[in-house]
């Protein structure tokens, strides 16, 4: 695609005229922008051509509006999915630049807290690679997710600058600038033929500036865009203030406008039901429906009766559903559509896609702020529920108890806007995110919706990019499975499973062992470097990597791995294979017992690790701000991949899947996608532990006693017990009881103390294994060999076919 000494020419053009260095000045940022600049160049190429050739066919695309975009790093990417990886090392080889400096030298896009966002960024790179017309729709925070420092053992927050010296990547596109109103009225006028028209007075105006981010596909043929909005006050508004001397004033409101898109919510599952965060929430889906619908009118103007054919909007959870009453504003105050040609058309556009059962993540709105903020959706909103509950009064005559269950509106307390109904209400297909939740979705939180819409509610099994998660972060094992099996796995993920073939094969086997052997050898450079903590690479590498959740359970682990520390105490002698547990976690900064976890993670490490009784045998190991990028280091060297969420309460899980794709084995109960992962390397491939579902519920509904499980172990006794002591926190006696108390007193809401006898047995188990290499070496084969399905390039085909029907539109090279 080009040459080494073109692309050596381009790098130094831009060195020159675009940074304003030289070769001899510039150190390894400038480096960073240059090749930047000089890869930016193809992919506006590539992204002009696509953009042509949608217009020109007049595609259906999908607009998959997201909250959250987790897309991490893109030069090391963009020169992946363009094929120019190669050249670009050796040609900056010859400048005398190290390439893997320069990429250092990318700040993460952390425009997202977790699964979620990053399975935004998995899709949009899937949709690309298959040549789908898509577009990412989502907000341009100034600041992503809070970096995380940690000071005596405790996480601090601090802001994240990802654009503080630019971004090579973003595009800004005043020419698509946005209005969007806000507060003030709605005035019912009744037209000359007595028709009521509303007509909503705003209290304030906000505009929507565009940013564009190129989404590159594997092989470079078709670049999407990724379209983030930014919020600035609308000079129009300020204008009476400006002239009247008020100079200050207006910057006031400047300030109040930029607000909007300054920084993410770092709340992970839980819904804090703040006013700027509906107001995020609406600036963002309200700016990108009218940029589609811009788009739509300009190949088909005033005739609304082909968008649906046209446009399919993918709500990524309910954070954007307000579009949906936009949409319907639109429809009929604007275009003047009559009430069920609005909705026909609605009901044909938005799919959503729920992510969590858990209930403090469903979101709802307070009707008050509803009526404030947007005075004309909360009154669609009640004709939308009107019209619903007469549907429901069709199928339930008399039932009022299930319409105060199905209704929007919650009216018990202060009355609220449940945003999931209308979003299951106001869609034509909504899905789980593994099979299991997707169970639990129709047999637990939306059962009559299921009756009353069959087949509206089905499933869609996350998954990965195989190109960031196993070809660019792991290229020994790529370039290993590529020499044995060809190179087009990383398009087609299934024949990953020509490798079992290789499973018993001595050779292979110590092939595949030794790049693990590496990779956890660049590992541990990795944890000296960013912690002091030296660890031996022959150990276990136990990784558990995830958002700090009580339901993620990372104070199980944190038990066992006190018990192992008491029986090494305790008989020094204690048979077990040397290991290596590190942590990657960040907590919502309000989440108090989140924190305290990390906190004893922290003070638990330090006196393990410099405990010379124990620290050859076992070692603790926090690594501070988790994020994409460190992820990429991670997970290849991982041998166990910790999947420990109480069951029914990981929706699907996603690390699970890239950790198991590098050759990590499992330890991991059936929740999520951890039971699909089974299912797929088999019961001989992976550590299942814990209660199922189904028993859980049977032990919380005959009354679950975590003190029962305290007395009648008295190792876990103890290991609890040792929490309240000042063991690991001199001169703080109690610091660590509040997580005591959390599975005791508290009633150990997400059971870990039920699950701690099994998962003990499982980790004795695996370490058994361990101790058999062959026997290891064949288990860790066949988990990546047994991937292909967890592809988000298969998730993307299950969207098209069940949902999205889109058909793919090559770009001509
Ligand atoms: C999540 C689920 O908890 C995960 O199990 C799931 O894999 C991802 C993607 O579907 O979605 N739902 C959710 O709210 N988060 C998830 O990770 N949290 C955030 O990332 C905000």
């Amino acid at each position: 695609m080009l040459d080494k000494n073109v692309f050596k020419q381009a790098v130094i053009k831009h060195l020159h005229s675009t940074l304003g260095t030289d070769e001899n000045k510039a150190d390894n940022h400038a480096w960073f922008k240059a090749v930047s600049a000089a890869i930016q160049e193809l992919v506006l190429e590539r992204l002009r051509s696509t953009q042509k050739t949608h217009y020109l066919n007049d595609t259906r695309a999908v607009h998959y509006f997201s909250a959250e975009f987790l897309m991490g790093r893109l030069l090391s990417n963009n020169m992946q999915n363009f094929g120019l990886f190669e050249t670009a090392d050796t040609a900056l080889q010859e400048l005398g630049v190290s390439l893997s400096d320069v990429l250092e030298e990318e700040p993460d896009m952390a425009l997202g807290n977790g699964g979620l966002g990053r399975l935004a960024a998995c899709f949009i790179d899937s949709l690309a690679t298959m040549d789908l017309p898509a577009i990412g729709y989502g907000i341009h925070y100034e600041h992503g997710l809070f970096r995380q420092e940690i000071k005596n053992g405790g996480q601090i927050e601090r802001p994240d600058s990802w654009r503080d010296y630019g971004n090579p990547w973003e595009i800004c596109r005043p020419e698509s600038i946005q209005e969007i109103s806000l507060y003030g009225y709605v005035e019912t006028k009744y037209g000359d033929d007595g028709k009521i028209q509303k007509e909503w007075h705003p209290g304030s105006i906000v505009q929507g500036v565009p940013w564009d981010i190129p989404v590159v596909g594997y092989g470079g043929g078709t670049v999407n865009v990724l379209r983030l909005w930014q919020s600035k006050s609308s000079g129009y508004f300020n204008w009476d203030v400006f002239n009247a001397g008020g100079y200050v004033d207006a910057q006031r409101e400047n300030i109040q406008a930029e607000t909007i898109s300054k920084v993410l919510y770092p709340n992970d599952e839980t819904e804090a039901g703040k006013e700027l965060r509906l107001i995020q929430q609406y600036f963002f889906s309200a700016c990108s429906l009218k940029d589609i619908i811009r788009r739509y009118k300009r190949a088909h103007g005033d005739d609304w009766s082909r968008f649906a054919e046209q446009v399919v909007v993918q709500l990524n959870d309910t954070h954007p559903a307000i579009a949906i009453p936009e949409l319907m504003r639109i429809l009929v105050d604007r275009a003047e559509l009559d009430w069920d040609s609005a909705w026909a058309i609605s009901t044909k556009t938005f799919a959503y896609t729920n992510h969590t059962l858990l209930p403090e993540a469903l979101e709802k709105w307070p009707v008050r702020m509803l009526e404030k903020i947007l005075p004309r959706h909360i009154e669609i909103i009640y004709e939308i529920n009107h019209r619903f509950m007469q549907e429901v009064e069709n199928k339930w005559p008399g039932d009022n108890k299930i319409k105060a269950k199905l209704s929007i509106i919650e009216e018990a307390g202060e009355k609220m806007v449940r945003m999931g109904n209308l979003s299951v209400i106001g869609s034509f297909a909504v899905n789980g995110v593994a099979e299991i939740h997707s169970k639990l979705v129709k047999q637990n939180l939306f059962p009559e919706f299921d009756q009353l819409y069959p087949g509206k509610l089905t499933n869609v099994t996350n998954g990965v990019t195989p190109r960031r998660w196993l070809k660019a972060c792991n290229p020994l094992l790529s370039d290993l499975i590529s020499k044995k099996i060809g190179s087009d796995w990383p398009l087609q993920l299934d024949k990953l499973d020509a490798i079992s073939a290789l499973a018993d094969n001595k050779t292979f086997q110590n092939q595949f062992m030794k790049i693990k052997q590496k990779n956890k050898q660049i590992l541990a450079d990795e944890i000296l470097k960013l912690t002091g903590i030296k660890v031996d690479p022959k150990a276990i590498f136990d990784i558990q990597i995830k958002r700090l959740h009580e339901y993620k359970r990372q104070h199980l682990n944190l038990l066992h791995i006190m018990a192992l520390y008491r029986r090494l105490l305790e008989d020094p002698n204690y048979d077990m294979h040397p290991r290596v547990f590190i942590f990657g976690a960040k907590a919502a900064p309000g989440y108090t017992l989140a924190k305290t976890i990390i906190y004893a993670i922290n003070k638990i490490a330090d006196k393990i690790n410099n405990d010379s009784r124990v620290n050859k045998k076992i070692k603790v190991v926090f690594l501070p701000n988790y994020r994409v990028s460190l992820a990429e280091k991670m997970i290849p060297a991982a041998d166990v991949s910790q999947q420990i969420s109480t069951a029914g309460k990981e929706a699907s899980g996603t690390g699970n899947m890239k950790l198991a794709l590098n050759g990590a084995v499992t330890i991991g109960t059936l929740d999520g996608a951890n039971i699909e992962i089974a299912e797929e390397v088999g019961e001989d491939n992976i550590f299942i532990f814990g209660n199922t579902v189904e028993e859980i519920t049977a032990l919380q509904s005959k009354g679950y006693k975590p003190y029962d499980y305290y007395y009648k172990n008295s190792e876990l006794k103890a290991v609890l017990d040792w929490l309240d002591s000042d063991y690991f926190t001199p001169g703080r006696p109690g610091a660590l009881s509040s997580l005591k108390d959390s599975m005791l007193k508290g009633g150990d809401p997400y059971l870990v103390l039920a699950d701690y006898d099994s998962y003990c047995e499982a980790n004795i188990a695996l370490d058994e294994a361990y101790g058999d290499s062959a026997k290891w070496a064949k288990m860790a084969i066949l988990n990546t060999a047994k991937m292909g399905k967890f592809t988000s390039d298969r998730s993307v085909k299950d969207y098209v076919e069940r949902i999205w029907k889109l058909d793919p539109c090559t770009v001509d090279k």
